[in-house]
């Protein structure tokens, strides 16, 4: 059933009503329970994710999941965002910040492709013929590159920057899809905007997102934004998450706890495992 659904057929006091007795389970247990009465029974098996900060700081709570509608969410691990010759490169900062993100990302893809645990990916990158890239995105990119911008190759690269179907904008080998993970193509630091993966995770009935990937601060940040707006349940790993700039992405994690969890949770890729490795004990 559906939120609007529950509310024609049952009217907003009853609605309330379940929102309390959430509540009330959570201010005894610290969990923030699976709602049966709104997706219905789990598909897979529930688990708890230990999640920081929340709903204080310095306070620990835990997220309830159906392993069945729960989505691992890789965003744009691409060269262009990690690797040598990319777009973060020419643009000339530090690697080590992006690619911290790696590691932990393989532990989790390991995991959780052991499972009923879906994994999506995103790639930021642009047509060929740029018909899809803002001239102020452009103009930008080409100033904070010395020159050479999106669209361009820079001296000894691998191709032009952001650009579709070159070997810079592809994932990573070292995260590289697997056959049925769907990869989601995007002009946009968002995901939800001009893409088919809403499509995509109806399908698959995905209602949890478990987001990982680079950049914190821009696109891990805006998808996470517009995840969150249409009633997804955000969990950043934030281990497995990095900026071009340590204190962006500090203060980008921090921005996801205030007021309770403004855009979802923060946790990290240990306990997340911990968390799916303990699933149906
Ligand atoms: C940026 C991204 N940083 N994937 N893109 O331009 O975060």
């Amino acid at each position: 059933m559906s939120k609007s659904s529950y509310i024609s057929e049952h009217g907003r006091e009853a609605y309330l009503e379940r929102v309390q007795e959430a509540y009330e389970e959570f201010q005894e247990t610290d969990v923030f329970r699976y709602p049966e009465w709104l997706y219905g029974p789990p598909k897979g098996d529930l688990f708890e994710v230990e999640v920081e900060d929340c709903p204080d700081f310095g306070d620990t709570a835990f997220v309830e999941l159906d392993s069945g509608r729960t989505a691992f969410l890789s965003v744009d691990m691409q060269t262009d965002f990690c690797g040598p010759d990319g777009y973060v490169d020419a643009m000339g900062y530090d690697l080590s910040l992006t690619r911290r993100a790696v590691e932990p990302i393989a532990d989790v893809l390991e995991t959780v492709r052991k499972t009923d645990v879906d994994v999506v990916h995103t790639r930021e990158g642009h047509q060929p013929d740029l018909a899809d890239a803002p001239f102020n995105k452009l103009v930008r990119s080409k100033a904070a590159g010395d020159g050479v911008g999106i669209g361009e190759t820079p001296p000894d690269g691998m191709g032009p920057l952001l650009t579709r179907g070159n070997e810079n904008w592809d994932i990573i080998d070292e995260l590289a899809p697997v056959s049925g993970e769907p990869v989601v193509d995007k002009p946009t630091k968002g995901a939800f905007g001009n893409t088919n993966i809403e499509m995509i995770l109806n399908r698959q009935g995905t209602s949890y997102l478990v987001i990982a990937g680079i950049t914190t601060d821009v696109c891990v940040h805006t998808i996470m934004r517009e995840a969150n707006d249409r009633g997804y349940w955000c969990i950043l790993l934030k281990d497995a998450t990095g900026a071009t700039d340590v204190g962006n992405r500090e203060a980008a994690i921090k921005q996801i706890k205030m007021q309770g969890g403004v855009f979802g949770w923060v946790s990290d890729s240990e306990r997340f495992i911990e968390a799916v490795e303990s699933k149906g004990d």
